[in-house]
C-alpha cells in the first residue's frame, strides 16, 4: 500500500487530495492519514493542507517502499528488508532453503556478522552502505558458479556507473574498485546436488555513504573507499540498488540466452586486473606474473616469469604496477 502511495505522488506534480487518494486506494480518508503518518515515520517529508491534500517534498536516502516501485523484472520482485541482521547472505541461504523463489532479494540496514570470503569479516556500519543478497536458481553446473560472480561484478560496476557517474573497476575475482581502493565485494555461496546448482546466493556489499576514517577500523582505512568519499556528497542507496538490480536482470538474461561471451567481453572492459603485473595469494601459494586473461570458467590465467601459464581458481590479487 505504501508503495502505491509513493507511486501516486511520483505520477503527480503538486498536491493529491485526500479524497482522490482514498478513492484510488479503496480505503477511508482516516486510513489515508495513517499511511501518511507511516511514510513520515520512514523519513518521507510530506506537506499536508486541509484544503489541497498532500504533497511529497522529499524522499529519504533509503526506502525499501520506493525501491519496490522501481523494480520491473524478476530480480527484486520480492524484497525482504531487515533493519538489522547477522548477514544478508546467511538469511538468504535460509530463505532459499525454505523455497524462496528466484530473484528474491534480502537487504539490511545493518549487519552484525557481515561475511567476506574464507571466514573474513565484512565491516558493515549501520544505515550507510549496501548489504544485499540475491537468490538465484540458475540451470548451471557448480563448476560454473564463478559465472555468477562475474555477472554480479559487471552488474555492480555498471549499476554504480549509471547511478553515480563513478567509474568502478573490477579486480579479479570479486572486488569492486575505485582508484585502487575497495568500494565493494561480492560473496557467492550456493547449494548444489548431482543435477547442478539448486540455488545460489550472491552477496553484494558496497560502501555508499560511509566515511572511511570514522566508520572503518584502522586496518581497512587505507584500502577502502566509498561513493561519498569519491563524490563528496551523500548518495541514495535506493537508486544505486535499483540500477544494480536492473543490470543483474539484464546480464542474467544475456548469460542464459547468449552464453558467456558478451558477459566476459564486458567484464574484460571493466577489469583493472588484465594486462597488469600482479601477485596472487591462493591459499598457502603466492604467484607473481602478468594477468593475461580469464578462461571460460572465470579462472585467472597468469603468465609466470618462466613464461608458463598458470590457472588460478580463487585468490587475492595485489596489483604490482
Ligand atoms: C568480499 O570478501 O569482498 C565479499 C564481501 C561481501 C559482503 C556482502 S554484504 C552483503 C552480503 N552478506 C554478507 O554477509 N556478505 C555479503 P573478501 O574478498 O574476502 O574481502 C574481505 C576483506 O575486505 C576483509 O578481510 C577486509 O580486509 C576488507 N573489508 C572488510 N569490510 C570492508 C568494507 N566495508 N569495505 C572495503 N573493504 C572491506
Amino acid at each position: 500500500m505504501l508503495n502505491k502511495i509513493i507511486k501516486m505522488f511520483k505520477e503527480k506534480d503538486g498536491f493529491l487530495s485526500g479524497e482522490e487518494m482514498s478513492k484510488r486506494l479503496g480505503i477511508t480518508r482516516a486510513a489515508v492519514w495513517k499511511k501518511i503518518v507511516a511514510l513520515r515515520e520512514k523519513g518521507y517529508e510530506i506537506e499536508g493542507s486541509t484544503a489541497k491534500g498532500y504533497r511529497l517534498l522529499k524522499t529519504p536516502e533509503f526506502s525499501v517502499e520506493e525501491l519496490r516501485t522501481l523494480i520491473r523484472g524478476d530480480i527484486g520482485r520480492e524484497i525482504i528488508f531487515f533493519e538489522s541482521i547477522g548477514s544478508t547472505n546467511t538469511a538468504a541461504l535460509e530463505l532459499a532453503e525454505k523455497g524462496a523463489p528466484h530473484g528474491t532479494v534480502v537487504i539490511a540496514d545493518r549487519q552484525t556478522k557481515g561475511k567476506g570470503r574464507l571466514g573474513r569479516t565484512w565491516v558493515s556500519p549501520p544505515k550507510k552502505n549496501i548489504y544485499m543478497s540475491v537468490i538465484l536458481r540458475p540451470e548451471l553446473e557448480p563448476k560454473d558458479a564463478t559465472l555468477l560472480t562475474i555477472m554480479t561484478a559487471v552488474s555492480c560496476a555498471k549499476g554504480v556507473m549509471k547511478s553515480t557517474g563513478l567509474k568502478a573497476e573490477i579486480k579479479w575475482p570479486n572486488d569492486l574498485m575505485i582508484s585502487n581502493k575497495k568500494l565493494g565485494g561480492i560473496l557467492t555461496e550456493m547449494k548444489s546436488d548431482p543435477d547442478g546448482i539448486v540455488f545460489a546466493v550472491i552477496g553484494i556489499g558496497i560502501n555508499v555513504n560511509s566515511k572511511t576514517k570514522k566508520d572503518f577500523p584502522p586496518d581497512i582505512q587505507g584500502i577502502a573507499t566509498s561513493i561519498k568519499e569519491e563524490l563528496g556528497k551523500i548518495q541514495s542507496r535506493t537508486f544505486i540498488i535499483a540500477e544494480i538490480l536492473k543490470e543483474l536482470e539484464h546480464w542474467y538474461k544475456v548469460l542464459l540466452t547468449e552464453g558467456r561471451k558478451p558477459l566476459f567481453d564486458e567484464w574484460k572492459r571493466l577489469s583493472s586486473t588484465l594486462g597488469r603485473k600482479v601477485r596472487v595469494t591462493a591459499g598457502d601459494n603466492v604467484f607473481t606474473g602478468v594477468a593475461e586473461d580469464i578462461d571460460k570458467g572465470g579462472m585467472l590465467i597468469l603468465r609466470l616469469p618462466s613464461g608458463m601459464l598458470k590457472k588460478i581458481s580463487s585468490g587475492d590479487v595485489t596489483m604490482l604496477r
